[in-house]
């Protein structure tokens, strides 16, 4: 299991939070996803051998948000 931390920007409020939980969380492998308002980051925990990082960013974007 891997847990990494991302910045993303353009998240604003409580829809955009379950935009991210939802669609992240429902990826294959995507063991915990949680998503910290204030700051703009992102918590995620997931197997790799099952769901690569790049997959992850991309479902992120596809939100409307910006992965930095
Ligand atoms: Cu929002």
């Amino acid at each position: 299991m891997e847990n990494v931390t991302l910045n993303v920007s353009g998240m604003s409020c409580s829809h955009c939070v379950n935009a991210v939980e939802g669609n992240v969380g429902k990826l294959n492998g995507v063991e915990s996803v949680k998503v910290h308002l204030e700051s703009g980051k992102v918590d995620v925990s997931f197997d790799s051998e099952k769901v690569s990082l790049e997959k992850i960013k991309e479902t992120i974007d596809d939100q409307g948000y910006e992965v930095k």
